[in-house]
């Protein structure tokens, strides 16, 4: 880990040294390829799209290319309706430079990842812990709030460097959308003073909907989702003490409301947050009804991706998950709480 850049000069020099690269291609009218990761999110998408729009203006000819329609949810965002569906015809493009956002291992790229990797040259803009090497080509910075906080930078090196202003109305509501995404609205620990700063930046000199940003980002939701929600709430059970709050959702459950797995996102986190709750677990049987999703919360110190681990899952220390095959929904539910009751149990609380 130690060749992380975690240097702030480190970064400066990186940051430079990608945009007068950047530069000299716009320069050129080269091709370059911009490659948010699979599954977009909002920084991936408004770091991918804004840095587009930059090097547009500079005059390169950019394609910001996705695994799979933008999702419903950041359909509004400015320019979205730019990005190319890759398919696999367009493997054999030659790009001049291909920039992946928001992932460091190509492997995130997908259906993309040949495409990316016969370009003529490359660069990596992220702030998700690696283990690469360091080089000049490659700017990984985990102590950045978001891949936007990290394009705001390479975009205001590139005002510097062509003495131009690059910054508009879409590229400020990209990149908010971006920081507001990975910071939770400015409220997880990630979040930098930098990050504040450019957010006020932005505010204040362009055009920002930010009740927009936070109700399609955030607050949006449907009937069914509200309902389904309803149901599984309603439905979740205690154990250890109450420190452990479950709920088991058979399909029948999600079928009643024409709910989809979708639907249950976030629902676990949600149930974490109850008072003297530890552990949230959240089963539900798959569509084919032939395996048992599980996702784990944790509050305290059982370790959320240890106990997936136990189930031939994986994940963080707080958020995990897992699949079980061959047991039923009653099973399944039996022996994953004896499983966290007694991890639980043996944990040391902190
Ligand atoms: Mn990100």
């Amino acid at each position: 880990m130690s060749s992380l850049k975690q240097d702030t000069d480190a970064v400066t020099a990186t940051i430079k040294h990608l945009a007068s690269g950047f530069l000299d291609l716009s320069r050129k009218k080269m091709h370059v390829g911009i490659f948010p990761h699979a599954r977009a999110d909002g920084d991936a998408l408004g770091s991918a799209l804004a840095l587009s729009d930059a090097l547009e203006q500079l005059g390169s000819e950019t394609t910001v290319f996705v695994d799979e329609e933008v999702v419903p949810s950041l359909q509004f965002l400015p320019q979205t309706d730019s990005v190319l569906l890759f398919t696999e015809d367009m493997s054999d493009r030659q790009l001049d430079l291909a920039i992946a956002v928001d992932l460091n291992t190509p492997d995130r790229l997908e259906n993309r990842e040949s495409l990316f990797s016969s370009a003529a040259q490359y660069a990596i803009v992220d702030h998700h812990v690696s283990n690469r090497e360091d080089k000049q080509n490659e700017l990984i910075y985990t102590k950045a709030s978001s891949t936007s906080e990290l394009v705001f930078r390479l975009i205001s090196e590139l005002e510097e460097l062509s003495s131009r202003e690059l910054f508009n109305d879409n590229i400020a509501t990209l990149l908010i959308a971006g920081l507001m995404t990975d910071t939770g609205r400015f409220s997880y620990n990630n979040t930098t003073p930098r990050a504040l700063r450019q957010a006020a930046w932005l505010i204040e000199k362009f055009t920002v909907n930010l009740a927009t940003l936070t109700h399609e980002l955030f607050e949006r939701t449907t009937v069914t989702q509200l309902q389904i929600r309803g149901d599984v709430f309603a439905s979740t059970k205690v154990a250890a003490n109450g420190r452990i709050l479950y709920a088991s959702v058979p399909r029948d459950m999600l079928d009643k409301r024409n709910a989809t797995d979708d639907d249950l996102d976030y629902l676990s986190s949600d149930m974490r947050e109850a008072d003297g709750v530890d552990v949230s677990i959240l089963l539900r049987e798959s569509a084919n009804r032939s395996e048992i999703h599980g996702s784990v919360r944790s509050n305290s110190c059982l370790d959320a991706a240890a106990f997936s681990q136990l189930f031939g899952g994986g994940g963080h220390v707080r958020a995990a998950g897992f699949v079980i095959e061959d047991m039923t929904l009653e099973q399944a539910e039996a022996e994953v709480l004896a499983q966290a009751e007694s991890m639980l149990d043996q944990c040391k609380i902190n």
